[in-house]
């Protein structure tokens, strides 16, 4: 029953072999690298051609271990985002079958591989390959009935009016067919001489961040009743519940950023000859490290419509109680959700570390990069994000007290 975790371009491709860096995640999922050039393909570290699909300008998706891939994989789309999500809207069922394909190796056992609980889609919103085929590969799994959380990589603004607009075009599509946004900015790095030189170790951020939630509540589950500390057990239900909204009867995908802090449990030479030592770690600090580092310039953890976070730690610290003091922690992430839904969970791990990662979760209103990109797209041609009044005129119907309801 594996996750699926499907890196699309060049950036989605990168934070995807990021994640799989550690080789627990091939326990829990399965990495679907997609570009439409091979040379891209070829820097992963971690993702063997056995994960890799090609696009093709002619011949769709194919599989990463057909003789001449090279051949066939090594346009690229250059920043065209129309083409590539024609392209892809063509051979919608190539991909499905593929995808379906790639999760029943795994051990999926139905026809149709829905043994996929929840799929990641990740890709740089700004370029060609990965902004126009993404949503239609998130349409196809949502199809399938799988759960799709989106991690999208917002162009800095340095990068210009195209970038913008593909941005904004592919996230107007996007918003019809995943259930999550994730937002990781690349303005963060826009004080950087070059941004470039940074994606790496911003990748391996918000990889580090995406694999402490899913290796945390797969493979690391706890029976709470084990331990004298508050340690509740949550899932990726949880993510995408804390990361979408409910209006009525719709739902709708909540725009959320992540971030997340560590410390070292013990010292150099506790490490080396095992035997205790471990520090007191000040739970509530760790937060606050986790809230100053969030993945989106401009937003703050108390504006926060619903938030979720997951304390990865040694069991020590919460067998013997009071070690870390799990109850005030979630209270401080019940004060930063407006809608006072934290969704909060613990997990132990034999790493010698305590992290803290957190998602919280706002209205695209709330986030003035979005506003920004917006702006900057429709500067270049006359376009517009869709979900920055739509969501608004939900919230504003949802809060509507019924006594002030028109009556027809
Ligand atoms: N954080 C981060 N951002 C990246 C990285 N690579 C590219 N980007 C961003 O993602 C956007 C899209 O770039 P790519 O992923 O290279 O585009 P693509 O999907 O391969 O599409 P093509 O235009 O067809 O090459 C860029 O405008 C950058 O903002 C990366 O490794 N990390
Ligand atoms: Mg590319």
């Amino acid at each position: 029953m594996p996750y699926a975790f499907i890196g699309v371009g060049q950036c989605g491709g990168g934070i995807v072999d990021a994640a799989f860096y550690d080789k627990n995640m091939f326990k829990v999922a399965v990495p679907i690298a997609i570009n439409s050039a091979t040379m891209d393909l070829q820097t992963l570290k971690h993702i063997g051609r056995e994960y890799w699909v090609g696009m093709s300008r002619d011949r769709g998706f194919i599989d990463g271990t057909i003789d001449g891939f090279e051949h066939f994989v090594s346009g690229g789309y250059g920043k065209n985002r129309a083409k590539a999500y024609e392209d892809a809207l063509k051979y919608e069922d190539t991909i499905r079958d593929i995808i379906i394909e790639r999760a029943r190796v795994k051990g999926a056992t139905d026809d149709r591989g829905v043994g996929i609980p929840v799929a990641f889609i990740v890709f740089g919103l700004g370029g060609g390959t990965g902004s126009g085929a993404s949503p239609v590969i998130a349409k196809v799994l949502r199809e399938m009935g799988i759960p799709v959380i989106a991690v999208v990589v917002l162009p800095a603004s340095h990068e210009g009016g195209l970038t913008a607009k593909n941005a904004v075009e592919s996230l107007n599509i996007l918003v019809e067919h995943v259930d999550s946004v994730v937002l990781v900015d690349n303005q963060k790095l826009a004080y950087a001489e070059s941004a470039e030189t940074l994606y790496q170790r911003y990748n391996e951020y918000v990889a580090r961040s995406l694999r402490d939630i899913v290796i945390g509540t797969a493979l690391e589950r706890i029976n709470p009743a084990d331990f004298e500390g508050y340690a509740p057990v949550i899932d990726l239900k949880d993510m995408i519940a804390a990361t979408s909204f409910t209006l009525g009867k719709k739902t709708k995908p909540g725009f959320a950023c992540l971030g997340r802090a560590s410390e070292k449990t013990r010292d150099l030479l506790h490490y080396i000859l095992p035997i205790g030592g471990y520090k007191e770690i000040d739970v509530i600090s760790l937060l606050y490290r986790a809230f100053m580092k969030l993945t989106v310039e401009d937003v703050r953890a108390e504006d926060a419509e619903k938030n979720l976070v997951l304390l990865r730690l040694p069991p020590v610290y919460i067998t013997k109680s009071g070690k870390i003091n799990t109850s005030m922690a979630k209270q401080v992430m019940e004060e930063r959700s407006r809608l006072g839904e934290t969704h909060f969970g613990v997990s132990l791990t034999k790493r010698n570390l305590a992290t803290a990662t957190v998602l919280l979760t706002y209205r695209p209103n709330q986030i003035a990069r979005l506003k920004v990109l917006s702006q900057l797209a429709g500067q270049y041609t006359d376009i517009s994000l869709k979900v920055l009044e739509e969501y608004e005129k939900d919230f504003a119907l949802e809060e509507l007290p019924e006594e002030i309801e028109v009556e027809e």
